[in-house]
């Protein structure tokens, strides 16, 4: 038997009672003891609507405290929580659906109408809204909390996240108890985090970020999130002034840093601000710590392995680097072919194993197989290096993938529906430096001889196929795809040859 993140937030609510977890401006807050009863009470209704120890619980709703509490419900019954991007379309979540075969899908009360098909014997159907909405609180208003918590081992599955592949189908990644558990501890005492901390919350929390960092970490030590709906920049420097802890992406700070009013002032109040999932330019930490006096912590992490490396919390945090393996992480650079440690300070494959690191990926052993190495470590990936002073640099990838706005694209998933387009030959999906995103997703098209083909005609044919975010920003014409003599296409000749694409552009939000 072994401790959930269930466990240690109902063991926290007996400290922490009627102190604040969730804070949102304008509405009341919503303290320890009402949400852990909140809790039980839909852990009654999962039990009741067939929900059992190992059944997965398929979720995609809007972000409220409820979506929270509806995870914590999912481990305290053994259920195995699969959030899914807001964004994902009809064909997206057929696929999910299928694969996962879940005992419950929750979905927004508005998209109910379209979902109720999909129950049958096996599945359940209901919906949870951001008011206190939805049949799945109607349920809950009406059930006797439940008290008693499934035991599970450590190494049974906690929850599922699909996340795209360089070949193939998406692969749902199983995280145990033991990976949230750990890691949450780990970052727990890394960053320092008590229940004094005021955690701005504006993450989504369907990835490991906005869910198992950030809202494991509060449940756990006893924080208060201010929980905010999305990204706005001025929100947030409002929200600075009672709060101690940021945790973003990096154009979370690409924004902050085009806002006047962000200066040593505006953050006095706060301790710390934490970026990951994406490269934060070491521009970018510079200039924060000259406005502000913070330097921001980068840390790096991945679906797979929850937070692999980390800034120190005390000692230089290093602009450019994501800093050491948190403890108990074994992380080495090794051979991209053979798995061979390299001599420090060389470029290599990225390798990691320990008690982060997760199961496999869900019903794909063989995928799982090739991922790992036999002595256990996972290959993520990912190129780095180690300094002479033991930081870790990613220098670049070894997968084909675009990171925009900290949201992962696969390329081989968009190309193979462009050149699904009538009139297109064949496409490279790149990914290329874009001011607020990090990187845009650009599509390079190569239309057919003789067919008339426009970019918008290709944009317009992805619509409602792709979630919105997958969707090329801008799709480039192009005669032909530069190829090296094994016929493989050159994107990264592409990328140089498309580098300022986007130079002038403005943020989404005032695109
Ligand atoms: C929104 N849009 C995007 C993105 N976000 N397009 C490309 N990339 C994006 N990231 C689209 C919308 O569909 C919309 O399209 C338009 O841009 C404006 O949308 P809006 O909602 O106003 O955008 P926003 O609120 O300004 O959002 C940008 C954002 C957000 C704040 C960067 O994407 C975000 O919160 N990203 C965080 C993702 C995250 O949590 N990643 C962690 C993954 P239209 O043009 O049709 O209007 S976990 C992970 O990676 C690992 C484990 C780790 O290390 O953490
Ligand atoms: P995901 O599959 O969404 O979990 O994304 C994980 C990937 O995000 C990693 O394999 C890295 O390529 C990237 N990533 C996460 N954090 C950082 C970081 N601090 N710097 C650079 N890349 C990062």
């Amino acid at each position: 038997m072994s401790t959930t993140i269930f466990d240690l937030f109902a063991h926290r609510c007996q400290e922490t009672g009627g102190k604040p977890l969730f804070e949102r401006p304008g509405l009341p807050p919503i303290d320890f003891e009402a949400a852990l009863l909140a809790t039980r009470r839909l852990a009654r209704v999962l039990v009741d609507l067939g929900v059992t120890p190992g059944d997965r619980v398929a979720v995609q709703v809007e972000k409220s405290p409820e979506a929270v509490l509806l995870y914590l419900a999912c481990l305290q019954v053994g259920g195995v929580f699969l959030p899914l991007n807001t964004a994902y379309t009809g064909a997206e979540i057929d696929y999910f659906l299928g694969d996962a075969e879940p005992r419950l899908f929750v979905c927004r009360p508005e998209t109910i109408a379209g979902h109720v098909s999909r129950a049958s014997g096996t599945l359940a159907v209901e919906s949870l809204g951001t008011a206190r909405d939805g049949s799945l609180m109607d349920r809950a208003a009406a059930a006797a909390p439940l008290c008693e918590a499934v035991l599970r081992e450590a190494d049974d599955a906690a929850a599922i996240l699909y996340t795209s592949g360089t070949t193939g189908r998406s692969k749902g990644a199983v995280l145990t108890h033991r990976n949230l558990v750990s890691n949450c501890l780990s970052l727990i005492e890394a960053w320092r985090f008590t229940a004094d901390d005021r955690l701005i919350h504006a993450l989504p929390i369907f990835h490991t970020h906005g869910l198992f960092v950030a809202c494991n970490m509060a449940l756990v030590a006893g924080a208060t999130m201010i929980f905010l709906t999305r990204f706005d920049t001025d929100e947030i420097i409002n929200e600075m002034g009672d709060a101690t802890v940021l945790m973003g992406v990096p154009t979370f700070y690409t924004r902050l840093l085009q806002s006047p009013r962000l200066d040593a002032q505006s953050t006095a109040a706060m301790r710390l601000f934490v970026a990951g999932s994406a490269p934060l330019l070491a521009e970018h930490h510079t200039e924060f710590a000259a406005r502000t006096g913070h330097a921001i912590l980068e840390r790096y992490g991945m679906t797979e392995t929850c937070m692999i490396a980390s800034n120190p919390y005390d000692g230089e945090r290093r602009p450019g680097a994501v800093g050491m393996p948190l403890p108990g992480v074994d992380l080495r650079i090794a051979d991209r072919d053979t798995g061979a440690p390299l001599p420090q300070g060389e470029i290599g494959a990225i390798e990691v194993r320990g008690p982060n690191v997760f199961a496999g990926y869900w019903r794909m052993p063989e995928k799982t197989r090739s991922e790992f190495r036999t002595d256990g470590y996972f290959i993520t990936g990912d190129l780095g290096r180690i300094d002479a002073d033991g930081y870790l640099h990613i220098v670049g990838r070894d997968k084909d993938l675009v990171i925009s706005g900290g949201y992962n694209v696969y390329p081989k998933e968009i190309e193979a529906l462009i050149d699904e387009v009538p009139g297109v030959l064949e496409s490279a999906v790149i990914g290329l430096p874009h001011p607020d995103l990090g990187e845009a997703v650009t599509a390079i098209v190569v239309p057919r001889p003789g067919a008339r083909l426009e970019a918008a005609q290709v944009i317009a044919a992805l619509a409602g196929k792709l979630a919105r975010y997958k969707q090329p920003r801008r799709v480039v014409l192009a005669p032909d795809l530069p190829r090296n003599v094994m016929g493989k296409v050159q994107k990264a000749q592409l990328r140089t040859t498309h580098s300022n694409l986007y130079a002038q552009t403005e943020p989404l939000a005032q695109a």
